[in-house]
């Protein structure tokens, strides 16, 4: 067997076992040109029945956008219920964390928003798993196209009484007495309200409701008459893929979910289009 000796300190730069020399993807960075955007993928959620086999896939398809990604977008509710407490972190997930990890660590911009699920970050998944965490909306400009990214709840003044529950989620005195609640106990209320919340549905509230009876829909018109030099808005929450192109020429964009579609966004520089996994 031959050792290899090599004159960089990196050790990424170590010739593979075949004597090739691959590239790592990090040298690379400048031709990286996509960026990525999903949401809702809800990990942890009672509503999946192989909740393995849901990581896996969305582990995957980390691997896959991991080739040409400069930069993912993470909408909203990737985890179903995320608590962080100063020294404990929930239980699960170390495949998809690991993964991002990864990512972050090859140079790709890893962003997080929260969603209406897992407000309730505090430094562990920036400064362990290396994201960049985002607690509202974005204006950001990528490629020729400037992009408004948020997740999307709280902006439709006819969620009647999730107002009231979104003010106590990000309240700070909430957030400091609901960290006395053991993790336990505290985790399995979060699932569970998760659940309800999901299962009180209506088929109809599930349903696009055209473009005149979207919440989002209408809130990103008013948004862009207010912001003239917005051309995308990107939205996760609703769990509808939607791709829509108003007269003037803007977009309106709801993600879909990786839950039960698994559909996300892509951004060349240029055009964006939705796909499925
Ligand atoms: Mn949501």
């Amino acid at each position: 067997m031959q050792l290899f000796f090599t004159t960089t300190s990196d050790p990424r730069l170590h010739e593979a076992d075949d004597g090739s020399q691959s590239a790592p993807a990090w040298v690379d960075l400048p031709q990286r040109t996509r960026t990525y955007f999903i949401s809702d993928a809800h990990l942890g959620s009672r509503m999946v029945a192989d909740p393995h086999g849901h990581e896996q896939r969305l582990v995957a398809w980390l691997d896959r956008v991991k080739a040409d990604a400069r930069a993912v977008y993470m909408v909203g509710d990737m985890f179903d219920f995320w608590f962080e407490y100063r020294t404990v972190v929930p239980k699960g997930f170390v495949r998809f964390l690991g993964k991002v990890a990864e990512l972050a660590d090859l140079g790709i911009e890893m962003h997080f928003f929260t969603g209406n699920h897992d407000i309730w970050t505090f430094g562990y998944l920036e400064h362990e798993v290396g994201m960049t965490v985002h607690r509202q909306a974005e204006t950001v400009q990528i490629g020729s196209k400037r992009f408004l990214i948020a997740h999307g709840d709280g902006l439709s003044s006819t969620d009647h009484g999730f107002g009231l529950i979104r003010t106590i989620f990000h309240s700070r005195t909430c957030q400091r007495l609901f960290r006395l609640v053991p993790p336990q106990l505290g985790q399995n209320f979060g699932y569970a309200w998760a659940k309800k919340n999901r299962e009180r549905l209506t088929p109809e509230e599930k349903e696009y409701k055209g473009e005149a009876g979207e919440p989002l829909v209408r809130y990103a018109k008013r948004y862009f008459e207010e912001h003239p030099d917005v051309d995308i808005i990107v939205f996760g929450h609703r769990h509808i893929p939607l791709d829509l192109q108003l007269a003037n020429g803007k977009r309106v964009v709801i993600l879909g979910d990786f839950v039960n579609l698994f559909t996300y966004g892509v951004f060349d520089g240029e055009n964006f289009w939705l796909e499925s996994f």
